[in-house]
C-alpha cells in the first residue's frame, strides 16, 4: 500500500535516481492541494451512507429484476450483502483519494474482485452500475458549494472519478 510519497520514492529508488523535477513538482502540487483533498475525502466519508443508499435505489430502479425472486439481490441478506459491498468500494475509494494513490484501492478491494463475483453468480455489470452512481453522487456532493468559495478543483474531482472508473473496470 503506496500514497503518493511513497510511490514516487519507490519509483526513483527502482532506478537508483534522485526525484525527478516532475516529481518533485506534482508533489508540490499536492501539498498545495492538501486541504482541499482533505475536503473531498470528508466530504465522501461524511455523507456515506445516502451515496450508497440513494445510488443503490436507482440502480434498482433500473434493473428491478435484482431484486425480484432470482434476482442476485433478492432477500434481506443478498440486499444487505450488496450494499455492504457498495459501502465497501466506495470505503476504498475515499482510502485511495485521502491517498492520492490507488494502490490501497486496487490491493486490498479490487484484487480478485471480478473473479469473486464470477463464482457467486453477482452480475459484475450491475455491480459496475450501482458503482457509477456511486461516482456521479460523489462528485456532485465533493463539488457543492455550501456557502463557501469554491477553488478550482477540477484535478481532485477527476482523480476522484478515475478512482471510481478503476473500480468499475475491475468488476466487469
Ligand atoms: C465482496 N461480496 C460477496 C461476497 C464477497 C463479496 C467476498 C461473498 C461473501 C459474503 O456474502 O459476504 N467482500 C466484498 C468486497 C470485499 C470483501 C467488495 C472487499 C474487500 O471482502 N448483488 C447485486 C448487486 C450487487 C450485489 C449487483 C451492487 O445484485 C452484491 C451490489 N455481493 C452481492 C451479493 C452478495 C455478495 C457477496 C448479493 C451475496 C451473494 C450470495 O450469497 O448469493
Amino acid at each position: 500500500m503506496l500514497d503518493a510519497f511513497a510511490k514516487v520514492v519507490a519509483q526513483a529508488d527502482a532506478r537508483g535516481e534522485f526525484l525527478s523535477n516532475g516529481q518533485l513538482d506534482a508533489l508540490s502540487a499536492m501539498i498545495n492541494e492538501g486541504s482541499k483533498r482533505l475536503d473531498v475525502v470528508n466530504k465522501i466519508t461524511s455523507n456515506a451512507s445516502s451515496i450508497v443508499t440513494n445510488s443503490a435505489r436507482a440502480l434498482f430502479a433500473e434493473q428491478p429484476q435484482l431484486i425480484q425472486p432470482g434476482g442476485n439481490a433478492y432477500t434481506n441478506r443478498r440486499m444487505a450483502a450488496c450494499l455492504r459491498d457498495m459501502e465497501i468500494v466506495l470505503r476504498y475509494v475515499s482510502y485511495a483519494m485521502a491517498a492520492g494513490d490507488s494502490s490501497v484501492l486496487d490491493d486490498r478491494c479490487l484484487n480478485g474482485l471480478r473473479e469473486t463475483y464470477q463464482a457467486l453468480g453477482t452480475p459484475g455489470t450491475s455491480v459496475a452500475v450501482a458503482i457509477q452512481k456511486m461516482k456521479e453522487a460523489s462528485i456532485a456532493i465533493a463539488s457543492s458549494v455550501d456557502g463557501v468559495p469554491l477553488g478550482d478543483c477540477s484535478s481532485l474531482i477527476a482523480e476522484l472519478g478515475s478512482y471510481f472508473d478503476r473500480a468499475a473496470t475491475a468488476v466487469v
